[in-house]
């Protein structure tokens, strides 16, 4: 898989606001933050799209949203809620081909999302 912005971020090549991070995965803040809240958990493997998941990955796409539970409770927003999505490929809005779920809080989300 080529490299993207999101494997140069794990690799400390260029700045990221991070905010949590274990052995398999790394959160930090988006640089166009959509909501008052708005952070990317991604997988340290990289990974380039929902479609490209494979089963043995099931366990740490887990530990993504594993990852955003814990900071939703550490920074105060698992009661009020939250989004967690992730978007595939250009009809999801996709513009980072390495997967990240995004976790929007801190104002009530509309629905439909379009
Ligand atoms: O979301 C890709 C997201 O990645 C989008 O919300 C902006 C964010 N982004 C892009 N570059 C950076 C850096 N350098 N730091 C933090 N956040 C970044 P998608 O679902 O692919 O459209």
């Amino acid at each position: 898989m080529s490299e993207t912005i999101f494997t140069k971020i794990i690799a400390r090549e260029i700045p990221a606001e991070i905010i949590y991070e274990d052995d398999d995965v790394l959160a930090f803040n988006d640089i166009n933050p959509q909501a008052p809240t708005h952070f990317l958990v991604i997988p340290k493997k990289p990974i380039a799209t929902i479609n490209d998941i494979q089963a043995e990955d099931a366990p740490l796409i887990g530990k993504m949203y594993l990852a955003a539970a814990h900071i939703a409770k550490q920074q105060g927003f698992s009661e009020n809620g939250y989004r967690a999505v992730m978007n595939c490929n250009p009809d999801g809005g996709q513009t980072v081909y390495h997967i990240h779920l995004h976790v929007l809080a801190g104002k009530p989300m509309g629905w439909p999302p379009y």
